[in-house]
């Protein structure tokens, strides 16, 4: 039955989206085709491959598998940043082309970009800067945790390096001349503690309620250096940088939730959250907002199942808040107990 109800919309970083669920950068989100088929579908938001300044076409095939544990589809992938080049994701016709697909209402878009140097990612937002194209984008996502590019190790695990990025980026013109142009960075993993407080404290400073511009954090992307191996041929299952890549889908779903929870608990409450990490249906969505994501972003299963996942995933969302109860995110979101001493199932 159709209940007008339940609202699963919400504001990320001032940005209104109608879904929280939305697509993440990487599977599907290369060709104007791809996005095009996103705008159209039930996300609520479109998200581009993360852009370097120059197209490039990655690394060597092959550089995808996919790891079957009953149902559920994971993922690693050693793609090495294939992408048509900053210019194709922000050219005006295919802004245009993006609002026409997602008509009525239209919904945000988000320019990924993952350069290969700080100046490489300054560079492209000095374009935007001067390009008319940024009145029509929503947010730029920058994605400083791909594990996949030889030669480049990871600027979220290099905290020195990942400082100097933040403090830069977060400074840039485009930004204070573009107030309603959100800004966010995509995190690698990370594992310990310690390094949660490390990053908060680099984070935080660059928070609105503290005069800065950072709006969200994406937690997170793959987790790198895994390795599929193949026993009948007793060779890796990928070839590019010695057959590692990063690992994604529900493998990773338990991380990224820990992560979006040691996150929550530490960044400022302007400093918005989005879950990335393993999302296949309604009930990881659920899990994800309850550990205090704002969004939700969709990768592996979006690969695997194609942009119709995003109304699937929706509308399981909406079956299990209105079996809750819940009328809205924030009826639940952030609201995870720790589990009593004691307590039975
Ligand atoms: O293209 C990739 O190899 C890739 C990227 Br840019 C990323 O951010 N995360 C990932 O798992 N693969």
């Amino acid at each position: 039955m159709e209940a007008a109800d339940v609202d699963i919309g919400c504001h990320l970083a001032g940005l209104h989206l109608s879904s929280c669920i939305l697509n993440a950068s990487g599977p599907r989100t290369n060709t104007e085709q791809q996005l095009l088929e996103i705008a159209r579908s039930s996300a609520g938001a479109v998200c581009s491959k993360s852009a370097t300044l120059e197209e490039r076409s990655g690394n060597d095939q092959p550089r995808y598998t996919e790891i079957q544990l009953g149902d559920r589809t994971s993922s690693i992938n050693s793609e090495g940043l294939p992408n048509k080049g900053f210019a194709a994701y922000t050219e005006a016709s295919l802004l245009r082309r993006l609002r026409e697909s997602a008509e009525p209402a239209g919904k945000p878009y988000i320019l990924s970009i993952s350069g290969l140097s700080l100046q490489e990612n300054l560079r492209m937002l000095d374009l935007l800067l001067e390009s008319g194209s940024v009145e029509h984008l929503s947010a730029v996502e920058v994605n400083v945790a791909c594990p996949n590019v030889p030669g480049k190790p990871l600027v979220g695990y290099d905290f020195p390096q990942f400082e100097a990025v933040l403090k830069e980026i977060s400074a840039h013109p485009v930004f204070t001349a573009n107030p309603t142009l959100a800004l966010g960075f995509k995190l690698p993993p990370y594992l310990d503690a310690p390094l949660f407080d490390a990053v908060a404290g680099m984070l935080n400073p660059l928070a609105k309620s503290k005069g800065g511009v950072l709006g969200y954090v994406v937690c997170c992307n793959t987790l790198g250096s895994a390795l599929a191996v193949d026993v009948e041929t007793e060779t890796t299952v990928l070839h590019p940088k010695g057959g590692f890549g990063g690992l994604g889908g529900p493998v990773v779903r338990y991380l990224a939730m820990g992560n979006v929870s040691h996150f929550r608990s530490r960044l400022d409450e302007s400093i918005h959250v989005v879950g990335c990490g393993g999302v296949c249906t309604g009930e990881d969505a659920f899990a994800h907002i309850l550990c205090g994501a704002t969004a939700v972003q969709v990768a592996t299963q979006h690969r695997v199942e194609g942009p119709t996942c995003f109304y699937r995933i929706a509308e399981e969302l909406k079956d299990l808040m209105r079996r809750k109860g819940y009328k809205r995110l924030e009826d639940f979101r952030g609201k995870l107990k720790v589990r009593g001493k004691d307590s039975k199932l």
